[in-house]
C-alpha cells in the first residue's frame, strides 16, 4: 500500500446547534416524496438526468465495484417498445402469476398492466445490476453485494430527482429479461428497476396511504 493510496477526508463540520433544523428540513424534504403513476410529457433536460444518475453512483457499494449500469431512455420508438413489452409480462403477472396476498397488498395501490408512464414521461432509465466483473487477468470474478449496492444507488437516485423538483417512479415489471435484451446489455448485467422520470402530470394522483410512525418502526435501546 503507497502512501497516497488514503487522502484526508472531506468533511464540514455542522455546528451542533444546527444539526437538528437540518435533520427536519431533510426529513420534510423527504416526507413530501411520493409515488405517482401519472407523469407530464414535458421534456427534461439531460444534464438533469446525468446529475441523477450521478448522485445514484455515489452510493457506498460492495468492495467498491461500483456494480451498477444506468441506461437513460428518451427515444420515443424505444420507450414504445419497453412499454410494449413490460405490459405483455404484467399482464401474464397480473391476471395468471400473481398470488392472491399479492394482489390483496397491491388493490390500495391502484396498480395494473397498463403501463402507461413508460410512455408519458420523457424519460426511463434502467438500472442494470452487474452480477460479475472482468478481472484483470481476464477471468471472471463475483461482485459482492450488488442487490444491496444497487438498492442503495436507486434510493439516492429517486432523492436526487424528487429534490430536482422531478418525480420518478420503481417499476419492476416481471420477468425483466426483456431490458437487457431490448437495450443490449451483456449476460453478467440484469435488470433491476425501472424508473420513469419526468414531471408529474397537472391532476396527478396518489393512493391516501400513510407512513408507520417511528414507534413502528424503529426500537431504540440506550444506556
Ligand atoms: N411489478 C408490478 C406489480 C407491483 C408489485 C409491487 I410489490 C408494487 O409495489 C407495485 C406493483 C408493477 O409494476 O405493476
Amino acid at each position: 500500500m503507497d502512501e497516497d493510496d488514503f487522502i484526508p477526508l472531506e468533511w464540514n463540520e455542522v455546528p451542533e446547534e444546527q444539526m437538528i433544523a437540518k435533520a427536519k428540513e431533510a426529513y420534510e424534504e423527504n416526507r413530501k416524496r411520493r409515488t405517482t403513476r401519472h407523469f407530464s410529457s414535458k421534456m427534461v433536460h439531460r444534464s438533469l438526468i446525468e446529475l441523477a444518475i450521478l448522485s445514484g453512483g455515489t452510493a457506498p457499494n460492495g468492495a467498491h465495484l461500483q456494480p451498477w449500469t444506468w441506461v437513460a431512455v428518451s427515444n420515443t420508438e424505444l420507450k414504445q417498445k419497453i412499454r410494449r413489452a413490460a405490459e405483455e409480462e404484467e399482464r401474464r403477472t397480473y391476471e395468471q402469476r400473481m398470488p392472491e396476498a399479492w394482489a390483496e397488498v397491491l388493490a390500495p395501490l391502484g396498480t395494473d398492466a397498463v403501463k402507461q408512464h413508460l410512455t408519458d414521461a420523457p424519460w426511463i432509465v434502467v438500472l442494470f445490476r452487474q452480477k460479475k466483473r472482468l478481472r484483470s487477468n481476464g477471468e471472471w470474478g463475483p461482485t459482492y453485494y450488488s442487490t444491496e449496492s444497487c438498492g442503495i444507488a436507486a434510493g439516492l437516485f429517486i432523492n436526487a430527482v424528487h429534490r430536482m423538483g422531478l418525480t420518478t417512479l420503481t417499476h419492476t415489471p416481471s420477468p425483466m429479461k426483456f431490458l437487457g435484451t431490448l437495450l443490449d446489455r451483456p449476460a453478467h448485467e440484469e435488470a433491476m428497476l425501472v424508473m420513469p422520470v419526468g414531471y408529474p402530470a397537472v391532476d396527478a394522483t396518489v393512493p391516501n396511504i400513510h407512513r408507520k410512525p417511528l414507534d413502528e418502526i424503529a426500537y431504540f435501546i440506550e444506556d
